[in-house]
């Protein structure tokens, strides 16, 4: 048996499990608010063409409108100025949006502390129970966030001072863009914090992995169910060209 018929009977069987890591795309679904002087992003929208009826008796068909960061979507390098001269979506190597998942997990800290950010201390403390993180890796952040995706106003998390959500600190952000992983995922709305805008230098998480040729996955459910290390992830946006991201569904293999 080839590695790769062992893999599809382990689907068939059940011994390899299929996670969707992707939340449900929909009119309702969370989108990030940039302070209103600035350009805004679109949420899903579904626009009917027919539905079995006089404008086609045997079909149901829709355009739809949507941003290309609206929902769990794809960050491709070019969609930060660091990264303006690197891949467009679909530009990516689809080879490199398959990936081994490493799972950092700090759902108590951010439980506790809505604005709390992954330090370099926690990486390597991560690495020194794990080991390195491996090559070509997607770092799954994992912080709880996404028991809030269906109320958007609990999932913003927004006072007067701006969104509280969990990300990663400027120098957490250093670090992982010298490493050779793919990109971040996380469960919030965008993979920088909600205070970002006022980091140094703003939006450090973007700035630093999309200059580094890396990529961002956002919004992903169910990202308890996976291991610390073991998972395989697998991002598909679609390849959208001169694109700067993409709805993506993204799934995880795991064995049981
Ligand atoms: C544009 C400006 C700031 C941010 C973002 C987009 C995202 O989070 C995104 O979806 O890429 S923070
Ligand atoms: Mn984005």
């Amino acid at each position: 048996m080839t590695d790769l018929s062992a893999f599809a009977a382990g689907l068939a069987d059940g011994s390899i499990e299929v996670i969707d890591l992707t939340s449900p795309l929909h009119a309702g679904t969370p989108i990030l608010m940039l302070p209103p002087e600035m350009g805004q992003t679109a949420r899903f929208e579904l626009e009917e063409i027919s539905r079995y009826d006089d404008r086609g008796p045997a079909w149901y068909w829709n355009n739809f409108r949507t941003g290309e960061h609206t929902g769990t979507h794809f960050d491709a390098p070019n969609h930060w100025v660091s990264g303006k001269d690197l891949d467009d979506v679909s530009q990516v190597p689809v080879k490199r949006l398959i990936g081994p998942a490493v799972v950092i997990d700090k759902t108590a800290e951010a439980a506790k502390d809505p604005d709390y950010l992954l330090t370099v201390e926690d990486i390597t403390a991560w690495e020194a129970e794990h080991g390195a993180l491996p090559e070509g890796a997607w770092l799954i952040y994992r912080t709880g966030w996404s028991a809030r995706g269906e109320d958007p106003e609990a999932f913003a998390n927004a006072d007067e001072n701006g969104a509280h959500t969990p990300g990663m600190s400027p120098e957490a952000a250093r670090y992982l863009a010298g490493t050779g992983i793919l990109g971040v995922g996380v469960e919030t709305v965008g993979t920088d914090a909600g205070g970002a805008f006022a980091f140094d230098p703003p939006f450090p998480c973007h700035a630093m992995f999309l200059g580094a040729n890396k990529y961002g996955l956002t919004q992903l459910r169910n990202v308890d169910a996976l291991p610390a290390t073991g998972a395989v992830v697998v991002a598909a946006p679609l390849p959208i060209v001169n694109g700067s991201g993409s709805p993506c569904r993204v799934l995880a293999l795991v064995a049981r």
